[in-house]
């Protein structure tokens, strides 16, 4: 039985300028993921840098620091089973130009510095990067909904 997971994805700030946080926000709910955590925040270049510590040293580096930390961001927590992969899948492709249409970036962007939203691509990345932006207190998994039992049938009391 898949694990009950959680991931963190963000609206870029280009999501926030082209006003589709709403559109963004919906295409997870729509999907049956379980929103547990919600923040709109400007992004500091030290959290910048350790939420993407792994891409430190290529040449897109700076530039990326650059635009994550240009305008606010909409930080999420998603919860559900096999959730990291799901909002991935959701996400699409990381360059949106061969991202698949129906995935976000493949309808809502076409280049990769400027791909709308962020979504982590492991458990190990997913718990890292909700502690950059969450504090425990901040996350509130507890809730359960009416639908759950026609969206999975691992529903959790
Ligand atoms: P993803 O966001 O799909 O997890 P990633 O972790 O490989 O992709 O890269 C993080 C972000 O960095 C990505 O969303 C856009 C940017 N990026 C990645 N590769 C790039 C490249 N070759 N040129 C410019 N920007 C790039
Ligand atoms: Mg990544």
């Amino acid at each position: 039985m898949a694990e009950m997971e959680r991931t963190f994805v963000a609206v870029k700030p280009d999501g926030l300028q082209r006003g589709l946080v709403g559109e963004i926000v919906s295409r997870f709910e729509k999907r049956g993921l379980k929103l547990v955590g919600l923040r709109l925040l400007q992004v500091t270049r030290q959290m910048a840098e350790t939420h993407y510590g792994e891409h430190k040293g290529k040449p897109f580096f700076d530039g990326l620091v650059k635009f994550i930390t240009s305008g606010p961001v909409v930080a999420m927590v998603w919860e559900g089973k096999d959730a990291i992969a799901i909002a991935r899948a959701t996400i699409g492709a990381t360059n949106p130009a061969s991202a698949a249409p129906g995935t976000i970036r493949g309808d809502l962007a076409i280049e990769i510095g400027r791909n709308v939203v962020h979504g982590s691509d492991g458990p190990e990345s997913a718990s890292r990067e909700i502690g950059i932006f969450f504090s425990e207190n901040e996350l509130i998994s507890g809730w359960s909904r009416n639908l759950d039992s026609w969206l999975t049938e691992l529903v959790t009391k």
